[in-house]
């Protein structure tokens, strides 16, 4: 039985496994330029964040409709749960699915129609945090929160993705002081590939709860102290660090030197159908080549539901 566990760190659009985009091409009528599942694996050869998201955002192109998203999700779900996942903090990309003329309510009713019945069938809750693309303008942050305004009560967070450097956390002040007054809780990637500076100010200019990645933290040692302090929540994916050549191996990701720093780590699989693995399959990795102790893996799961945004109640009851 793998051990139970959260997933606080999940693009969806990142668990579009190679023959599922094909499925829904086909099904849409969208051509890809690749001729088959393995040319396309075969693009999956990464040198930073940006080629990665290139072909991320490429891919997309085949989720058109709410049965796609309901199709992406539900597969996703059934993966999680096989893996020992008990409960997920889903994001999603709206403005990167707009850009295709595809609206919040296609995406959100979508997700949802899995999302919905998903401790039915998979004994999977779920959460859903919109992210916006930071790379894109405060401007259309702000629309894209109004356009989210109708489905808030499905929604319980916002995030902050897509490519760091250069867009630095107080560009999205405004929206995210709006969401906050709105009642959603915020989280945002940071100190992926930026510098621990964003980290800082995720915290204070955006008031995060968690920080997504917060790898360069250790450049930082001042931070470091602090985050240990205030008990921040890191959501950490080595396999994606790897793949995207934030550490030249996982035998030289600093997750145990985190640990033992004292940082509430969590491992999780950022876009596992780019990167090589589900939340037991990282799990399984830094167990195998970091060598961290059985002790130290209850310590990540027991860190996933404590960091979750699962009521308090609900978070003891599924552990
Ligand atoms: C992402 Cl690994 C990563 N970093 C930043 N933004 C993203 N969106 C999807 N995956
Ligand atoms: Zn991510």
């Amino acid at each position: 039985m793998p051990l139970s566990k959260a997933e606080l760190h999940l693009h969806i659009e990142g668990t579009l496994e190679p023959e599922l985009a094909f499925e829904l091409a086909a099904r849409n009528g969208v051509t890809l330029p690749y001729a088959d599942t393995e040319a396309l694996r075969e693009a999956y050869r990464f040198q930073d964040l940006q080629s990665f998201l290139n072909l991320y955002y490429e891919l997309m192109a085949v989720l058109r409709t709410e049965q796609d998203f309901a199709d992406l999700a539900d597969a996703y779900l059934a993966r999680a749960a096989a893996q020992g996942v008990r409960h997920a903090e889903i994001f999603f990309d709206p403005q990167a699915h707009a850009a295709r003329g595809i609206g919040m309510g296609t995406v959100v009713e979508g997700l949802w129609r899995a999302l919905g019945r998903s401790e039915e069938r998979h004994g999977v809750s779920t959460r859903l945090i919109l992210c916006f693309l930071r790379d894109e303008s405060a401007a259309s942050a702000l629309e894209t929160l109004e356009a989210a305004r109708p489905y808030l009560d499905r929604i319980t967070g916002i995030g902050l993705d897509s490519a760091e450097v250069g867009h630095p956390p107080a560009k999205f002040r405004e929206v995210f002081e709006r969401a906050a007054a709105l009642g959603l809780r915020r989280v945002a990637h940071a100190g992926e590939e930026g510098p621990p500076q964003y980290i800082t100010e995720a915290l204070d200019v955006l008031g995060v709860e968690r920080v997504d990645h917060g790898l360069r933290c250790m450049e930082d040692p001042a931070l470091v102290g602090r985050l240990v302090r205030e008990r921040v929540p890191l959501t950490l994916c080595p396999l994606s660090n790897v793949r995207l050549r934030a550490v030249d191996t996982l035998a030289d990701h600093p997750l145990p030197a985190m640990l033992e720093a004292g940082l509430l780590c969590t491992v999780n699989s950022d876009d596992p159908a780019y990167f090589g693995g589900y939340a037991g399959d990282t799990f399984d990795a830094v167990h195998r080549v970091l060598g961290l102790s059985e002790e130290r893996l209850r310590e990540l799961a027991r860190n996933s539901f404590l960091a979750s945004f699962l009521e308090d109640d609900e978070e003891r009851r599924r552990r």
